[in-house]
């Protein structure tokens, strides 16, 4: 399969996120998508290509007009504040939480900052705006590759895309490069799409923007809610609104659950999206499942992802594999590269 690789991705490169009331190193570094890349050369898995290019319209098929001149304009604006800034990444410290309202942009930065943020453990940086660009330009490559007849494609990109919304960013993401390939199946008229999200972490971006849609079904198998980051979506009684009901599929799972638990729910999702009746698959590939992973908690081995990409290769669906989290650096090449390996059969 080809893989569109974001040969910008290391213009973003967040410096330090919170945790615990203290600054620590950010987890999500350009390494990871580098020992990808590399693993998939030394296993010949494929040609790596660079991204085709799109008119910005082609974001504004998920985000709103408003998060986009934003993102765009945040590193400009930052360092406008305080040229000292150009040294220290964005952070945000306000948001417009119930009560407050979200409907006026503020002229402030910070205040802009909160409005289309969720969390403090997203630093923008200097590059992140061309870096996210360039990323989200590879999945929607990936996707055309596939309405031009290829069986998969492969988006090697970070920073990653699924905790993204349509108008805010957390969760280490920027851009919904998942929810990006999925609309332009949909634009490209497969009638029917969806989207799976196997990272340990739940999609809420992904599962927010099309959540009241009964075209796209998203599917979402992940470390309990109650417990785990992103805290606030991804309970299993979410199950999709007004003509999407129906259509969105949560499996929370304990810390510390294993492969086979795992695969069931794996199971459980997929023939749930064989029932809808998809033409199409957007995997959110999230190698954060690992045993290893420094910030989660299920229990899976490098050699079970051989096992995850027969089975999603098994439901027989056009393919697009996005890359998302995963933060054993060291392992997350091979491991990504044994569900491409498993999924080329
Ligand atoms: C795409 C993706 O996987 N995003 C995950 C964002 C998680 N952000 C919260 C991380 C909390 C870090 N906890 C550190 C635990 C160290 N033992
Ligand atoms: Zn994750």
């Amino acid at each position: 399969m080809i893989t569109f690789y974001n040969h910008l991705h290391a213009q973003h490169q967040g410096k330090l996120e919170m945790f615990r009331g203290e600054l620590v190193p950010c987890f999500e570094v350009p390494a990871r998508a580098d020992h990808v890349l590399a693993e998939l050369q030394r296993r010949g898995l494929g040609t790596v290509q660079h991204p085709h290019a799109f008119d910005d319209s082609a974001l504004a098929t998920v985000h709103s007009p408003r998060y986009l001149q934003f993102l765009e304009a945040a590193w400009a604006d930052w360092v406008a504040l305080d040229p000292a800034n150009a040294a220290r990444d964005a952070l945000p410290s306000v948001w417009p939480i119930r009560t407050l309202r979200s409907d006026i942009v503020p002229d402030n930065f910070a205040a802009r900052m909160g409005l289309f943020s969720y969390d403090t453990g997203t630093p923008l940086t200097a590059g992140t705006w061309v870096a996210a660009r360039a990323g989200a330009h590879c999945a929607l490559s990936a996707a055309q590759q596939l309405v031009q007849g290829d069986r998969a494609a492969f988006a090697l990109s970070r920073p990653p895309g699924h905790h993204a919304g349509a108008d805010f960013f957390g969760g280490y993401c920027f851009l919904n490069n998942a929810a990006l390939a999925a609309q332009n199946l949909r634009d490209a008229g497969m009638r029917k799409v969806a989207v799976l999200d196997v990272d340990y972490h739940h999609g809420n971006g992904t599962q927010a923007i099309f959540y009241d849609r009964p075209d796209v079904f998203f599917a979402s198998l992940h470390g309990d809610p109650r417990t785990e980051y992103p805290f606030y979506l991804g309970h299993a009684d979410e199950t999709g609104a007004g003509a999407g009901l129906g259509c969105n599929l949560n499996i929370p799972l304990p810390r510390g659950t294993g492969f086979a638990a795992w695969m069931e729910a794996l199971e459980h999702s997929l023939r749930s999206i064989a029932a809808f009746g998809a033409e199409a698959l957007v995997v959110s590939l999230g190698m954060d499942t690992f045993a290893g992973d420094p910030i989660s908690g299920f229990t899976l081995q490098s050699e079970d992802y051989l096992r995850v990409g027969e089975r999603l290769a098994a439901a027989g669906l056009p393919t697009v594999l996005v890359f998302e989290g995963g933060y054993a650096v060291a392992e997350v090449g091979v491991n990504a590269v044994n569900v491409l390996e498993g999924f080329a059969g």
